[in-house]
């Protein structure tokens, strides 16, 4: 049975089968958490996303999608990038949230991975509302879910404020 849970840490430090990066479409790295998935990872991860560069995607990974790589130096075993949506007040993104997550969690069934942590995508440098991307987040989890192929699906919030939001959108 697949339990959500949350915890207050960093993402860089879990130890889970996989971990979702909240990356950008040029998969090569940034700031927020890609930046530290990167800088802790080490360089294998980058050699990765350059070959995914020169072959799948050379144009870059779209918004919503997610391909996976090793994690390199990290706990966990691979890492899964994904390009959450930048938020708009004029326009309805949430469906390429739901696919981030739902798409993550695709892959992750594809690698084996039965543990398996995201991060608040899309809440930091692309601007999301906490309490509407906690929502989002918490019901495309619980949809996607197979209940068969996971153990756990982590949240890791960064702050008390992040936190606090997803404990909410969980109740
Ligand atoms: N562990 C867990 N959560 C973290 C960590 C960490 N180590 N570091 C930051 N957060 P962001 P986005 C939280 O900006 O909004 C990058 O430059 C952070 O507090 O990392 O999807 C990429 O390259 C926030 O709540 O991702 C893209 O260009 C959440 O993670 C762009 O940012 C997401 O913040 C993606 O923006």
């Amino acid at each position: 049975m697949a339990v959500i849970t949350l915890v207050q840490g960093d993402i860089t430090e879990q130890h889970v089968d996989a971990i979702v990066n909240a990356a950008n479409s040029s998969l090569l790295g940034g700031g927020g958490v890609d930046g530290a998935i990167h800088r802790k990872g080490g360089k294998k991860i980058l050699e990765e996303c350059r070959a995914l560069r020169a072959s799948r995607y050379g144009k870059g990974l779209p918004t919503g999608l997610a391909v996976p790589t090793t994690a390199g130096l990290l706990p966990a075993r691979w890492v899964i990038h994904t390009v959450g949506p930048v938020y708009a007040a004029d326009e309805d993104r949430s469906g390429l949230l739901e696919s981030c997550h739902r798409e993550s969690l695709a892959v992750a069934r594809e690698l084996g991975a039965r543990t398996v942590a995201f991060p608040a995508i899309s809440t930091g440098v692309y601007g999301w509302p906490l309490d509407s991307a906690a929502r989002i987040a918490v019901r495309a989890v619980q949809q996607a879910v197979d209940k068969a192929a996971f153990d756990e699906v982590r949240f890791v919030l960064f702050d008390e404020r992040a936190y606090a939001a997803f404990e909410d959108a969980l109740r």
